[in-house]
Parts: C-alpha cells; sequence; structure tokens
C-alpha cells in the first residue's frame, strides 16, 4: 500500500496520520481531488479502526416530520411547501402521539423529530409534542430540532436561544441532529437557501446547544454547487467549534437528492464523490468519534462500502423518512433491526446497537 500511498501524492499525509499530526486545508484539498480512491480508502480506514476498531453502529429509531409547512423554501428542497400547496400538511399533538403509540411494542430507543419553520404553529406547539412523546413513552430519547428549527422558535417566542433550549429540555428534549448546515459558504447559501440562518449562527446556535449540555450532530450536504475549497472550509469550521465545546457526538455527510427541487438540473454526485466525503471527513474531522453512512440517501450499498471508508454508522431502522424521498431516493422507507445487521456483517463489520448518545444497548 506504500507505494500506492505515494502514487496518489499522499506520503506526507500517511506519516502526518501515523503521527497524529492534524491535517490543513491543503491536505483536504489534496484528497478531495485525488483519483486514487483506495488509497484514500485505506487512509481513512486506519483513522476508523483506531477510534471505532470493527465497530459498526445503527440504532433502533423511528423518524417523525411534524410539518412540510416552510417559510424558507431552500433551492435544495423537495419537503418544503407554500401552505397552499395540496402537498402541504400540519400534524396535530394528537397526530404525533399516535404515531408514538403506534410502535409502542417495539424496542424504539430514539424518535427523530424534525420540520419545516411552520409560521402557524405557536411556541407551545413544540414544548406540547415534546411532553405528549414523553407521556407515550418516557423512556425514549428524543432527538429533535436542527440550529435552524431552535433560531425560529427564538423568533417567535421572543426568548433568547439559551431560554428555549431550556424549555425544550424540560419539556424532554434530549439532543439535536445535525440538519440544516448544508454548506456555511455564504456564496453558496445566497444561492440555495438564501433565507436559511447563515452558517456562522448555525454554528453558534450548537455550540450554545453544548455549552448548555445538549449534544448535537453536523452535517453538511455537498453533490450541488459548492467547491471543494468550500466543502473543506465547511469541515474546518466544524473542527473548530468542537475544540471549542466537544459537543458534536457525530457527523453525517449528505448526499444531495436534486429530484423535485428547483435544482433538479443538477446531476445527483455519483458513488465515488459518495465515498470521498465519508472518507475526508473522517481524516479531517480528528476530534469528532463518529462518522456516519446515512444509508437512506447512499443506498445501503454505498453504504456498506463506506464502513471500510471511515464510517463507523449507518444510522438506524428510521420508518417514514420524508425528506430525502420527497427528492427521489429510490431507497426503503425502513430497515429491519435483521437488515441492518446483516448488511454490516456482510462488510465484515460487527453491528452494535447504540442509544443516541453511543452507548452500546
Ligand atoms: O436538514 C434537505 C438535508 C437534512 C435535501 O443528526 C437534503 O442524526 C439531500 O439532517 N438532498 C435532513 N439532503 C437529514 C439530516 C439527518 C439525517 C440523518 C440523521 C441526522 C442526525 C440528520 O437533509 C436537512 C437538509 O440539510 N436535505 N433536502 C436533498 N434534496
Amino acid at each position: 500500500m506504500e507505494k500506492a500511498l505515494k502514487e496518489a501524492g499522499f506520503s506526507e499525509i500517511y506519516e502526518k496520520i501515523l503521527s497524529n499530526t492534524r491535517l490543513n486545508a491543503e491536505d483536504g484539498e489534496r484528497l478531495y481531488s485525488t483519483t486514487h480512491l483506495p488509497a484514500l480508502g485505506y487512509l481513512a480506514n486506519l483513522v476508523r479502526e483506531r477510534l471505532n476498531a470493527d465497530r459498526a453502529y445503527y440504532v433502533y429509531n423511528q423518524h417523525i416530520n411534524y410539518s412540510n409547512i416552510c417559510i424558507n423554501l431552500c433551492k435544495f428542497c423537495a419537503f418544503g411547501k407554500k401552505r397552499s400547496h395540496p402537498e402541504a400538511y400540519e400534524m396535530s399533538i394528537e397526530d404525533i402521539a399516535s404515531k408514538i403509540r403506534e410502535r409502542k411494542d417495539e424496542p424504539i430507543t430514539e424518535v427523530h423529530i424534525v420540520g419545516g419553520l411552520n409560521p402557524d404553529l405557536p411556541y407551545h406547539y413544540y414544548l406540547d409534542m415534546l411532553r405528549a412523546i414523553k407521556a407515550e413513552r418516557p423512556e425514549i430519547h428524543i432527538h429533535a430540532f436542527t440550529c435552524v428549527e431552535i433560531a425560529h422558535l427564538a423568533d417567535i417566542s421572543g426568548q433568547s436561544i439559551t431560554q428555549v433550549l431550556k424549555d425544550l429540555v424540560d419539556a424532554g428534549l434530549g439532543s439535536m441532529p445535525g440538519g440544516g448546515a448544508e454548506i456555511f459558504s455564504p456564496r453558496v447559501r445566497k444561492k440555495i437557501c438564501p433565507k436559511k440562518l447563515p452558517g456562522k449562527d448555525w454554528l453558534e446556535i450548537a455550540k450554545v446547544a453544548h455549552r448548555a449540555g445538549i449534544r448535537s450532530n453536523a452535517t453538511m450536504l455537498y453533490g450541488h454547487i459548492e467547491t471543494i475549497a468550500e466543502r473543506v472550509d465547511h469541515l474546518l469550521a466544524l473542527r473548530k467549534a468542537q475544540d471549542e465545546t466537544g459537543g458534536f457526538l457525530c457527523f453525517i455527510p449528505l448526499s444531495f437528492h436534486p429530484d423535485n427541487t428547483k435544482m433538479a438540473y443538477l446531476p445527483p454526485p455519483g458513488g465515488i464523490d459518495d465515498l470521498k466525503n465519508i472518507a475526508v471527513s473522517r481524516l479531517l474531522l480528528d476530534n469528532f468519534s463518529h462518522i456516519k453512512a446515512y444509508w437512506i440517501m447512499l443506498g445501503p450499498k454505498v453504504a456498506q462500502i463506506a464502513l471500510s471508508f471511515g464510517a463507523d454508522d449507518i444510522d438506524g431502522t428510521i420508518f417514514e423518512e420524508k425528506i430525502t424521498h420527497m427528492a427521489g431516493a429510490d431507497t426503503a422507507q425502513a430497515m429491519s433491526r435483521t437488515e441492518i445487521e446483516h448488511i454490516i456483517q456482510q462488510a465484515g463489520r460487527i453491528p452494535v446497537e447504540r442509544d443516541t448518545l453511543y452507548n452500546p444497548v
């Protein structure tokens, strides 16, 4: 492999990885630009196995997307709708409680909740939602509301981010998912999500949450109009924030799905780019313990290969995912525990069911 690493121009990066020396932006750009995919995968796998050995994590979870009505209507998103749209919907608290009730006999440990920025839902809706879920299933971990939703809740309630987070935790919030980060570059945000909060605010809210003891995830939406330099900047901004707080649990690269979006003219990223994003994020984010290959977006086959390219997690059973499926995902809506364990074992890894905070179940 040393010959292959040399041919790829990775000798210096290999030395850095062996000596645990942090990679810089130039290294990141070199890794992204390579055509030597096996050499890149080898490097990422070294770090993956150093941190997580042969373990591949998954969670028994359920997704609830409470409303798709959204005031931002980002160009890359097929989920958000205007209220007047025939597919617009909003779930009542009772609808949400009954979704939880329907699956009470399954060993679900996490409910993952995100939605659009619906201008008509009052602040107490979000608190009532958390309380209703806890009333149905007190032991469940609620992984809910991205930094974008938290900023919206501060807007509609007139309260500080800190107070909103405190209210949500009092009502049952456990941790926050990593969506809404997209790409931090102001150039790209202006074009693809001009109404969404700026990247620096997303990072600030994540850090406020971490300082309040709330763990969260981080994402990056790739494969649209961003440059390699902008991907690297995004990853290094996350690494800097993680140095400050240590509050991120996991990083999830999100593969752009163009169907039914205002950017449907773009081709979707291919498998090579999917694997590069897993591998480069594993190598640059040296202070993140976990990299997730989100099977809903990658498909189970690429997710399996990703387990040898830096990823140590494939998310979970899911059930009823809407955001990616409305944008043309052809993956299933759910996988059983047996199916998940099977694809992990086929990839030569040891399946470990985890809770949201990565404690083995
Ligand atoms: O916030 C929207 C992105 C996110 C598209 O934290 C799109 O545990 C691709 O964040 N193509 C939702 N991506 C998914 C997400 C997530 C998934 C799994 C686990 C976790 C976690 C978080 O997907 C959105 C947005 O950033 N997105 N539209 C699209 N067309």
